[in-house]
């Protein structure tokens, strides 16, 4: 991975869309705070991070995964399923197109947002969700033809990647609960191995070459992380926790 892109968390963090409300509210400095060190951890692991100024308009910017899918060269810009997000995308698409990734659209009635694709080796996984629908998934498999699409019904959570995401080239962490996404992603990739984490929110972690970013304060959870055989290097992101967001959710990644 040469470059990682972040956008910063607004002033009105606190306004984000949230599946219940946290017993103690969103501390939006702590958050500030707490997103600055991820992004110090992502400087010393990418050769360059571009760092996309927040947009008080929108509360959930800095999740920018959401705005768009990186394959190759290639990028789709999401149209993101909730309506409160519209518009996310447009300052995320000229980052996108200066560091050289041919952009494409999406358009009504399609949404999709970035957490529901999870990409392993040369098979993409489309979560089906509240957030991603039939006409985004259609989308993104005509926006990469050469790939294979499979579709993942999301009964839980938010998105496909609030429950798995891969940790190695044949391992991938699944929330314990998620047994039935784990079983859809093994049908497409028979050799896949799962580690099934009892923490849900853990699931969301963020490989990164010999190292393996995971959400801190979780410790049976990172006892079996540590199977994937990489270092792991804890990110404490309790209030970023708060609006339902995990580690990938706060980068885009360009091979
Ligand atoms: C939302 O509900 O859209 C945000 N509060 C959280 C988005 C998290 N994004 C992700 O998992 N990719």
């Amino acid at each position: 991975m040469r470059v990682a892109l972040v956008r910063h968390v607004p002033e009105t963090f606190a306004e984000c869309l949230r599946s219940e409300a946290p017993p103690v509210p969103i501390d939006v400095a702590r958050a500030r705070a707490q997103h600055a060190a991820y992004v110090g951890a992502l400087r010393a692991r990418f050769e360059r991070v571009v760092e996309l100024p927040a947009d008080p308009r929108f509360p959930d910017c800095c999740f920018v995964e959401d705005t768009a899918v990186i394959v190759g060269a290639r990028a789709l810009v999401s149209r993101p399923g909730a309506p409160e997000r519209r518009g996310e995308e447009v300052a995320v698409r000229p980052a996108l197109e200066a560091l050289g990734l041919a952009c494409l659209a999406m358009s009504a009635p399609a949404t999709l947002d970035g957490g529901d694709v999870l990409v392993l080796g040369d098979e993409i996984f489309v979560g089906r969700s509240r957030r991603t629908n039939a006409e985004g998934i259609a989308q993104l498999c005509a926006a990469f033809p050469e790939r294979r699409v499979h579709e993942v019904l999301v009964a839980r959570g938010l998105h496909l990647k609030s429950s798995v995401t891969a940790v190695g080239e044949r391992t991938i962490v699944v929330a314990t609960g998620a047994e039935a996404v784990a079983a859809a992603i093994a049908r497409a990739l028979p050799e896949i191995r799962a580690l099934f984490v009892p923490d849900v929110r853990v699931a969301n972690a963020l490989w990164l070459g010999d190292d393996l970013l995971h959400l801190s304060g979780y410790p049976a959870s990172r006892e079996i992380l540590a199977r994937a055989g990489r270092r792991l290097v804890p990110i404490e992101a309790s209030e970023l926790e708060k609006a339902d967001g995990g580690l990938t959710c706060l980068s885009l990644r360009v091979p």
